[in-house]
Formats: structure tokens, C-alpha cells, sequence
């Protein structure tokens, strides 16, 4: 089937055709189809029997643009293949955190999977004020195992490299660079500040030649360093949750990358949410300490228990990368040594693309809705500095925070949970 764009009406018919949906859909005679409206580079579309909501599925299409902007940003459907590569693989290694694939269509760009109807995008449920008790678990789980079976520590040499070359995403790798790491930090037509930020305010924070170096430092590692398979978009909306479960979706701009980034954008849009909450929970008349103490806590065990998880893993299958080094007496501390080395630099880093995260979210294109959503910008205009301060302190200051609980201190210290 060559590709045309689906519209709500041909959702149907297009799922009646596979036979693979069957057992899905034991009809299509009574089926509602939502287009959800808020996907930044695809169309997705809930499908659901109104007999059975049971009997669902999730449609996403590819369009050759970037949505969110229009055809004005061309944008290959390559990224549905790439996404749907990394979905399985993910699935793979961690079946309770991925959706299931139904049916692949590479020629529609269309991906058919489990809609995760009893779960709810966490960003959403995060801003009215809901707790995940085991978010985080599951989220370090997820970042731990297919981190560490996608990187040299475990997969055989060819294959990895193997693995590398199937991965390269170099056209949402581009945006990632871009929008990331690059226009916040300089004026740039695709942000978008809070107009409450003066110009010169925005100019002072950008004429920064030690905040210039850390952007620039954390770019090239995105560039260069192929260490895992990351999924590369890894926040607060691309996590599916209820009190029990997590799934991670979205994973389009999976790549080979250096795992720190995964793990610091966790951090950085937990502290986005623990600076947002400042507002949202006194608009609901509560008082915020406790929540935003949630928020914070979240941000610090995404580091402890990935930190916790991906060394026991490596430390059980130490013997893969090469059992050259550890096979001497004192090679066990040898090799705990290294493990926590590298750990170390996996730290630092983090912290830095958390700071670029927290960065871009608040200039440059394609905000979260925790602090952009705020209609009173006034207010939103003190997050922001906020969201400022904090990214480029953990720009800068990233090798010199010797601990997470540092990190959390300097958060602290520019946005004190009162
Ligand atoms: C133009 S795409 C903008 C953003 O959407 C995705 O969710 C990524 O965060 C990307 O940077
Ligand atoms: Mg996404």
C-alpha cells in the first residue's frame, strides 16, 4: 500500500484490512477514532471498540514534516522505522515498560500497537498534582537494562558496531542538536521566551563564555559518544503510567549516544516539575512542600537507582567486555574501581545534559507544559529564571558537584522548596 495520509475516517477501513488486527478487534462495526492532537512530529489516533474499550489499539502515522511547525520543516518518515527498531529492541530487554507492536506498515509509516488505555501520559498527571510511588523504579530499571545491553560492557563487538551503523538517526539526532543544545543558547528565530524576560536579561544569560563552553562540551559528547542505545527523548511525556505500571514510548529519536543523556533529561524535567509545582499546587489551594519534596526525591533516585542497577548488571557480566583485566589477584577491586570511574563521568554528565534541558525547555522551541502552560506570566517568569539559574549552574559547575545530593543543595539554594 504506497503512503497517503490518514484521516480519522480512513483509520478504520486501513485496520479492517490486517489480518493481524483481528485479534484485536473482533469487529469494526462500532469504533471510535481520536486523533490525541499534541504529538510534535506525528498524527496518533486512539482507536477503540465502544462495546469493549478493551479492544483498542493506537495508530501513529509519520508525516514527511515536522508537525508541530508544518511543511515548512521537512522531515523524512525514516524516524517511524527507526522508532519501531527500538521499540522492539526495547521490548526485548524489558517487556513490562514497552507497548507491544500489532503491525508495522513501512510503506504508510503507520505503527499499530497496544493502547495503553489504563495508564495516562505522567507530564499531565504530574502537573495536577498525582504521584507515581513507582515511577522511578521502573524508569531506572528501564534506563539501567537497555543501557547496559545495548553498550560494549555487553553485546559482542561486531554486533554492536553492527547495531550502531542500523541506528543512525542523523535527521532527529539534527533536531536534538539544534533545538537542545544549540538556538537557546544564542537568539535564535526558533525560540520563544517568556516575553516577560526582557532582552537584556536573555542577552546577559547568553554572553556567558562559561556557559558557552559546557553547551558546546555537551553537544560533542551527543555527537560522538556511541555508547548505548539511548532513547533520546526520554521526559516526563514520554512516560505512560499508573500506580502499578510504566511503559516508555516515543522512542523516534533513539540512536547510539551516550547514555548520560537519557538519564539527565529524567533529572532535568523532574526539577522542571519541582519548580512548576511551586505554582500549581497554591493554585489548588494546598500547600506545595510535600509534593515538590516528591519531585525532588524523584530527581535524585533517578541517579541512585540507575547508578545502583547498571552496576550490578555490569558487575554480574563483568567477564564480556574483556576478563583480561580482572583476572589477577586484587582484579575484583580493579574492576569495581573502573565501574565506578566510569559511573562517575556518566554522573557529570548527566547533570550537564539536565542543564541544557532546563535550558531549552524554557527558551527554545517545544516546551513542557509544566512551566509554558502557565497563563499568568508573571509568575511563570520567576520559574523561569528559576529553570535558568539552576540549568546553568549545572552546566558550569557539573564536574565540581562531587554528588547528587550536591546537585540537589545547588537546586535548593536557587529554588528552596517553601
Ligand atoms: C520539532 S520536535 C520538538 C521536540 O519534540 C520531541 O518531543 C523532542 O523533544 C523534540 O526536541
Ligand atoms: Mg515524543
Amino acid at each position: 500500500m504506497p503512503y497517503e495520509l490518514l484521516t480519522e475516517d480512513k483509520v478504520v477501513p486501513y485496520l479492517a484490512s490486517l489480518p493481524e488486527l483481528g485479534r484485536i478487534f473482533g469487529s469494526f462495526d462500532d469504533i471510535e477514532v481520536r486523533e490525541i492532537g499534541d504529538g510534535n512530529l506525528n498524527f496518533v489516533y486512539f482507536v477503540t471498540d465502544r462495546k469493549d474499550r478493551a479492544r483498542s489499539a493506537v495508530v501513529k502515522q509519520a508525516v514527511p514534516y515536522v508537525r508541530v511547525v508544518g511543511e515548512s520543516w521537512p522531515l523524512t518518515v525514516e524516524r517511524t522505522r527507526l522508532e519501531v527498531m527500538a521499540l522492539r529492541q526495547e521490548r526485548a530487554i524489558c517487556p513490562q515498560f514497552v507497548p507491544e507492536i500489532y503491525h508495522w506498515g513501512e510503506e504508510m509509516c503507520v505503527v499499530v500497537m497496544q493502547n495503553l488505555y489504563q495508564h495516562k501520559v505522567v507530564r499531565g498527571e504530574i502537573i495536577k498534582g498525582v504521584k507515581f510511588p513507582r515511577l522511578v523504579d521502573h524508569l531506572t530499571s528501564f534506563l539501567a537494562r537497555t543501557l547496559f545491553h545495548t553498550s560494549d560492557f555487553y553485546l559482542d563487538q561486531a554486533e554492536k558496531k553492527r547495531q550502531v551503523g542500523a541506528y543512525l538517526n542523523p535527521e532527529l539526532c539534527k533536531i536534538t542538536e539544534d533545538l537542545v543544545f544549540t538556538d537557546p543558547f544564542e537568539e535564535n528565530k526558533t525560540n520563544s521566551p517568556n516575553p516577560r524576560l526582557g532582552a537584556e536579561e536573555l542577552e546577559r544569560f547568553r554572553a556567558d563564555p562559561a556557559l558557552k563552553i559546557a553547551a558546546a562540551e555537551m553537544k560533542h559528547k551527543f555527537m560522538t559518544e556511541a555508547e548505548a542505545l539511548i532513547h533520546g527523548d526520554f521526559h516526563l511525556g514520554s512516560y505512560m503510567a499508573n500506580q502499578e505500571e510504566t511503559y516508555i514510548i516515543d522512542p523516534e529519536f533513539a540512536y547510539f549516544g551516550p547514555m548520560a543523556f537519557d538519564v539527565g533529561k529524567t533529572i532535568g524535567n523532574f526539577l522542571l516539575a519541582y519548580l512548576s509545582q511551586a505554582y500549581h499546587r497554591r493554585q489548588a489551594g494546598e500547600d506545595p512542600r510535600a509534593f515538590r519534596g516528591w519531585l525532588l526525591q524523584c530527581a535524585e533516585d533517578v541517579w541512585t537507582g540507575f547508578a545502583a542497577k547498571f552496576e550490578a548488571l555490569w558487575a554480574e557480566h563483568m567477564e564480556r567486555f574483556d576478563r583480561v583485566y580482572w583476572s589477577f589477584p586484587g582484579g575484583a577491586e580493579a574492576a569495581a574501581r573502573w565501574r565506578a570511574g566510569f559511573l562517575d563521568r556518566v554522573f557529570h554528565d548527566a547533570l550537564g545534559f539536565a542543564g541544557c534541558v532546563m535550558v531549552r525547555r524554557t527558551l527554545g522551541l517545544a516546551k513542557v507544559a509544566d512551566i509554558a502552560a502557565i497563563a499568568d506570566l508573571e509568575a511563570r517568569a520567576a520559574l523561569d529564571r528559576q529553570a535558568l539559574a539552576i540549568g546553568r549552574e549545572l552546566l558550569v559547575q557539573r564536574d565540581r558537584l562531587e554528588s547528587i545530593e550536591d546537585a540537589v543543595v545547588l537546586v535548593l539554594a536557587l529554588a528552596p522548596n517553601a
